[in-house]
């Protein structure tokens, strides 16, 4: 038996449909490209710890992480690429002040950042300026003096143009004792999008 032709072309019109769908299903991870590698920190303390999200009913502690409020143009220990940059704007609090600012594909990076196992998760500040793909939060870790390749612990993104507290991202501290190093990148993910974020905070989880 041979099939009709009209279940050809419905055979056809369903290949086709897959076919397209494969390929514009947008990507679930991204995974950013190493920054240039920087000597890790010599030494380790504890940063001050404030809860600056209680207004969202997060009692959680944090830490700001280092450069994490954007105010300084030339973004101190940051490794910026691809469009990356701080530009002054609106801040989620109304003042005008440093953002950064990633097109699609751009990636910022932070210096290296004192973490412990107890350091669960980080928030911050972001809003799609354009396009709605959202922001790819990786991690690097030292492990024997040398940096890991980016690793992406998923995406968080704004609602809308509006600036908006990111879900809590996964830091997925090494299960160690004491103090170590980590670097995060933010890729901006999509082909034509643009993301704004502000105010980085990490969150050493308190021992009462
Ligand atoms: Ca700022």
């Amino acid at each position: 038996m041979t099939a009709s032709p009209a279940l050809r072309r419905a055979l056809g019109i369903l290949f086709a449909l897959a076919g397209a769908s494969i390929g514009t299903t947008p990507a679930l991870a991204a995974t950013a490209t190493a920054p240039a590698p920087v000597a890790p920190l010599s030494a380790c303390a504890a940063e001050a710890a404030s809860q600056p999200f209680l207004s969202w009913k997060d009692k959680n502690l944090y830490s700001l992480a280092p450069g994490g409020t954007f105010d300084a143009l030339d973004a101190p220990g940051w490794d910026l690429k691809g469009g990356a940059r701080i530009v002054p704007t609106a801040q989620p609090d109304g003042t005008v002040g440093g953002v950064l600012d990633l097109p699609s594909k751009s990636q910022a990076t932070s210096p290296p950042v004192c973490i412990t196992a107890d350091y669960p998760t980080a928030r911050a500040w972001v809003r799609n300026v354009a396009g709605a793909e959202g922001v790819f939060f990786n991690v690097q870790y030292l492990r024997d003096g040398a940096w890991t390749a980016p690793k992406d612990n998923g995406q968080f993104h704004g609602a809308h143009s509006d600036w908006t507290l990111s879900t809590p991202m996964k830091i997925a501290p090494d299960k160690t004792t004491g103090w170590q190093q980590v670097r995060f990148t933010f890729l901006a993910g999509g082909n034509t999008s643009r993301f704004q974020v502000n105010d980085f905070w990490i969150d050493p989880r308190m021992r009462g």
